[in-house]
């Protein structure tokens, strides 16, 4: 009588170990537009300011900031910056106004950085700028102060996503300077900035530089290196963010010709472009790697089957679809289509959530953002946002 007692404990613990090295399949979710009577083109960002004001701030390409009214049913809506009669900007579709980034003491100094591209040269510019002392509601073009500029050699691959870390620091998303498959090797470059995440120091000025290069940057005193990098080896990094537990970096690279990848970002990591394309040898050109440095693989690739093109996401905090709590949300550009991503103690799982119907054909997911409950809101290159439901 003993034997099937044990049997069934042992049966017990083998089911239970099972049960938690599989996740439960997650349940598909709805897309609902919201915000459906705002005028909206191209939106690629959204930033909420650290104050208690609850305000969205949407970042359309084409040069314009607005913040979104707090009845998503109203057409009301206001312009916190307009950049459109500047050489930027959109000229070509990657090109424009992509990155908002809202100072941590904003409250107090209404300083917050913004990202975009300018014509004749084509280059990147990373901003800081000011709110209105008077006007909350607007920002003020004249304090603009310019702190990088990055030649940019053709229309795409600009990224320009960029966040602050819970570090106090600004994480700089830049792609490796486009045509394709990085013609001039600057991915692997450390004397560019191209294809590269940088990291700066806004509150300090570290020599001439108009800010500050944090003391534990990887290369700061590295022959050869520009000082501002944290990682290298990326194409054209697109949709970065913290992990609000582990506050690891993750960021979604979008791929050549054959694979999209998610990474984890670690300190001065190199993430394998454009020898490697996520964890194939890079089909176009593949110079001899470098043996001493060796590459950080993606956590996760999918190919051509499941999409063109990676937009990467966030960890999930919402209570609209409880099950999703923990995972990494993210998506593809190209089909439409989105999933979820856990990953622990190297392992990883990925489940379809989202498959986009015909009828939804203009849904491109740029970017996934938390809204001022902790909601996700899914941003799509067709001019609308969408909250999810079960
Ligand atoms: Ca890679």
């Amino acid at each position: 009588m003993k034997f099937p007692n044990a049997f069934l404990i042992v049966l017990a613990i083998l089911t239970l170990s099972l049960c938690s090295s599989f996740s439960a399949p997650l349940p598909q979710i709805k897309l609902t537009p919201t915000f459906t009577k705002q005028d909206i083109k191209l939106p690629v960002a959204l930033a909420i300011p650290p104050d208690d004001s609850a305000r969205l701030f949407l970042v359309q390409q084409f040069g314009k900031i607005t913040i979104l009214p707090r009845n998503r049913s109203s057409a009301d809506s206001s312009t916190f910056l307009d950049l459109t009669d500047r050489p930027l900007i959109e000229k070509q579709f990657e090109e424009g106004l992509l990155g908002l980034a809202f100072h941590p003491d904003y409250a107090e100094n209404r300083k917050f950085y913004i990202y975009y591209t300018l014509q004749d040269p084509k280059q990147s510019i990373l901003s800081e700028m000011q709110c209105s002392a008077d006007d909350p509601s607007k920002a003020d073009p004249s304090t603009e102060r310019i702190l990088l500029r990055v030649p940019q050699p053709f229309w795409n691959h600009n990224s320009g996503n960029i966040t602050f870390g819970p570090d106090g620091y600004l994480y700089i998303a830049i792609g490796d300077g486009g045509s394709a498959n990085d013609p001039q090797r600057f991915s692997q470059n450390t004397f560019v900035h191209n294809g590269k995440i940088l990291r700066i120091d806004v509150n300090t000025r570290s020599g001439n530089r108009p800010y500050g290069l944090p003391a534990d940057n990887p290369f700061l005193n590295k022959p050869g290196y520009h000082p501002e990098i944290f990682a290298l080896g990326l194409r054209n990094p697109w949709g970065i963010s913290f992990h609000p537990k582990t506050q690891e970096l993750w960021a979604a690279d979008v791929g050549q010709s054959a694979y999209e990848e998610i990474n984890i970002i670690t300190k001065g990591g190199n993430y394998g472009w454009s020898h490697d394309e996520a964890t194939h040898p890079a089909k176009a050109h593949r110079d001899p790697p470098p043996k001493k440095t060796p590459f950080i693989d993606p956590i996760h690739e999918y190919d051509r089957r499941s999409g063109t093109s990676i937009t990467g996401g966030l960890h999930y905090r919402g209570k609209a679809v409880p099950a999703l709590q923990g995972q990494y949300i993210y998506g593809d550009w190209g089909f439409g289509n989105l999933w979820a991503l856990h990953h622990k103690d190297g392992k990883t799982t990925n489940q379809k959530i989202f498959t986009r119907p015909s009828s939804q054909n203009k849904f491109r997911p740029t970017a996934f953002v938390e809204d001022e409950k902790g909601e996700l809101l899914i941003l799509s290159h067709g001019g609308q946002i969408f909250t999810i439901s079960e």
